[in-house]
């Protein structure tokens, strides 16, 4: 099934002073469609565009390089839309996942903390991640495009630290940056849906 660009689950300006418009015009519009785009035409080459997305990305990891890049950055971006919201993040979570959260990540402040930690020491481009692996939570971090699922995981939460994703916000400062997303971007509900799926 040939990619396609989503569009973003609310306004450009939704997001506000914590993710402006034009961050999401260049992010949504020219990087996402790029890895759309190019993701199309290296699984044509590849003979497999009529796999599904999660299949091509864990069968392309480690064996062709520029279609994984392209199809697990379309995933990852796919999800990443859904996992923000407008007067989103802080502490009001669904009760499941809170419970893992407390149980798994020992609680909301260790979560922030954590996860904040995962992203600012990120190398270079990447994502950090809440995973559930082998039936608990974790935190993760990956380089470029990687992502949980070609770690034995599923994604529950994930943040883009790529440039491309805060420079025009906060120039250099990725923690400020990471703070915004936990503070006032996180749409956990999303989390919340990912984690009843990766737990079923
Ligand atoms: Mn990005």
């Amino acid at each position: 099934m040939a990619f396609e660009l989503p569009d973003l689950p609310y306004a450009y300006d939704a997001l506000g002073e914590f993710m402006s418009a034009e961050t999401l015009e260049y992010h949504h519009d020219k990087h996402h469609q790029a890895y759309v785009d190019n993701g199309n035409k290296l699984a044509e080459a590849a003979g497999m565009a009529d796999n599904s997305l999660e299949d091509i990305v864990r069968a392309s990891y480690n064996t062709n390089a520029g279609l994984f890049n392209n199809a697990a950055q379309h995933y990852n971006h796919i999800h990443f839309w859904h996992w923000m919201a407008p007067n989103g993040g802080g502490k009001k979570i669904p009760g499941n996942l809170e419970a893992a959260i407390n149980s798994d990540l020992g609680g909301y402040d260790q979560f922030k903390a954590d996860f904040m930690a995962a992203g600012a020491t990120q190398f270079g481009s990447g994502w950090c991640w809440i995973a559930m692996k082998d039936g608990k939570l974790e935190i993760m971090k990956t380089p470029n495009g990687e992502n949980p699922l070609v770690h034995g995981a599923m994604p529950i939460l994930g943040c883009d630290v790529w440039e491309h994703s805060y420079y025009i916000d906060y120039r250099n400062a990725r923690p400020k940056y990471l703070e915004a997303f936990v503070d006032s971007l996180i749409n956990w509900e999303y989390a919340a849906e990912m984690f009843e799926k990766a737990s079923s």
